[in-house]
C-alpha cells in the first residue's frame, strides 16, 4: 500500500513539478486544441415550419461539432441578410453560409466577401449572379423537380382535367420561381388542366388562408385543385375551404411541398391529398461542406438533396417516422 502511496505522491509531485513547466523529457506535449472554425450563418427568417426545422438542424449540428457559430435571423428581409454578411466579414469568420430569401441583389455583398477571401456556401435557395465564383457551392433541393412531381401527380389524379389555383411562395425566391416552372412544365401537355389563378401567400399559413378566402369568393364553384408551394399555405387554405362549408381533400384536392409532419396529419385526416418532400434536415451536409471547403477540397457547384412524394395512401404508415 505504502509503495502505491509513494508512487501516487511521487507521480503527483512529478506531475506537479512537471506541470509547472513545459512538458519534460519523454512527456507528451499537451494535445493542441483543434482550432474552432468560425461560421457565420444568415438565415432567411422563421416564416414556416420548414424554416424552423432547418434552423434547428443547423444549430444542433453546429453544437455537435463545437463550431463557433454566429447565427443571424434575417427576419425575411434581404437587407438584414446583407447586413449580416457584412458583419461576418468584419468579424473575420472563416466561412459564410447564406439561405438567400430572394435570387437577385447579392452581387455587391458577395464581392465584399470574396475580396475578404471568405468563402460563401448557399444553403436551401440559390442566387442569380454573373460570376459563379461568388459562392463555392449550393446545397438544397431541386425545386423544379419538386414542381414537376406535383404537376405529374395532378395529371394522374385528375386524368388531365381540372381548374387549378396556385398559392405561390415568396415573390422572387428560387423555390417560388422554380416550383411554378416545374409544375407548368408537367401540365403543359394537358390543355384540360388550367391554372385559373395564382397568387403569393409568402410561404405563410395566415397568408395562405387569406389568399384562399379571396379565391373562393372569386371562384365559389370552379376550383378543383389547390397547388400550394408549401405545407403551411396549404394548411391555411384547408381552413378557408372548411370555413366556406366545403370538404378539403374531397370537394377541392390539395397538393403541397415540404412534407412536414403536420402535413402528414392533414393527409391522415383526409384534408390534404399529397405533399412533395423538401427535407430541411441538412445541417450535417452543410457543415461537412464547410469543413471540406476550409480544408481546400474541391466542391461540386451544387449538391442536391433527394426528395420523395407522399400521398394519403402512405400517410398513416409513415407519420410516426417523420422527423420535422
Ligand atoms: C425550400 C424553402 C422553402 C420551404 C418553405 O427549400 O426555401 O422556404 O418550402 C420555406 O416552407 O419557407
Amino acid at each position: 500500500m505504502a509503495g502505491l502511496l509513494i508512487a501516487g505522491v511521487i507521480s503527483l509531485g512529478v506531475l506537479g513539478v512537471m506541470s509547472a513547466s513545459a512538458a519534460g523529457v519523454g512527456e507528451e506535449p499537451p494535445a493542441v486544441e483543434k482550432k474552432k472554425i468560425k461560421v457565420g450563418f444568415a438565415q432567411t427568417g422563421a416564416e414556416s415550419g420548414w424554416r424552423i426545422a432547418h434552423t434547428k438542424s443547423m444549430k444542433a449540428e453546429a453544437k455537435k461539432r463545437g463550431v463557433d457559430f454566429r447565427f443571424v435571423d434575417g427576419r425575411n428581409e434581404q437587407a438584414n441578410q446583407i447586413a449580416a454578411i457584412r458583419s461576418f466579414v468584419a468579424q473575420r469568420v472563416d466561412i459564410i453560409i447564406l439561405s438567400p430569401i430572394v435570387e437577385t441583389g447579392w452581387e455587391p455583398v458577395l464581392k465584399e466577401a470574396k475580396r475578404a477571401k471568405i468563402p460563401v456556401i448557399l444553403l436551401d435557395r440559390g442566387v442569380k449572379v454573373k460570376d459563379p465564383d461568388l459562392y463555392v457551392c449550393f446545397i438544397g433541393s431541386d425545386f423544379v423537380e419538386e414542381g414537376k412531381m406535383a404537376g405529374n401527380w395532378v395529371v394522374k389524379k385528375t386524368k388531365g382535367k381540372a381548374n387549378i389555383v396556385e398559392l405561390q411562395g415568396t415573390p422572387g425566391s428560387a423555390p417560388a420561381h422554380d416550383r411554378r416552372s416545374g409544375f407548368a412544365e408537367a401540365i403543359k401537355k394537358h390543355p384540360g388542366l388550367k391554372i385559373i389563378a395564382s397568387q403569393s401567400g409568402d410561404f405563410r399559413r395566415r397568408n395562405g388562408k387569406e389568399v384562399m378566402e379571396a379565391m373562393l369568393k372569386k371562384y365559389p364553384k370552379e376550383i378543383d385543385v389547390v397547388y400550394a408551394h408549401n405545407d403551411d399555405m396549404a394548411l391555411g387554405a384547408i381552413q378557408a375551404i372548411e370555413e366556406a362549408g366545403m370538404k378539403p381533400g374531397v370537394d377541392i384536392l390539395l397538393i403541397s411541398v415540404d412534407a412536414l409532419k403536420v402535413a402528414f396529419e392533414a393527409m391522415v385526416e383526409g384534408k390534404l391529398n399529397c405533399t412533395v418532400e423538401c427535407s430541411p434536415l441538412f445541417g450535417p451536409a452543410a457543415f461537412d461542406a464547410a469543413e471540406k471547403v476550409l480544408a481546400g477540397k474541391k466542391m461540386p457547384k451544387a449538391l442536391y438533396n433527394k426528395d420523395e412524394i407522399y400521398d394519403q395512401s402512405v400517410a398513416k404508415k409513415l407519420i410516426d417516422s417523420r422527423q420535422y
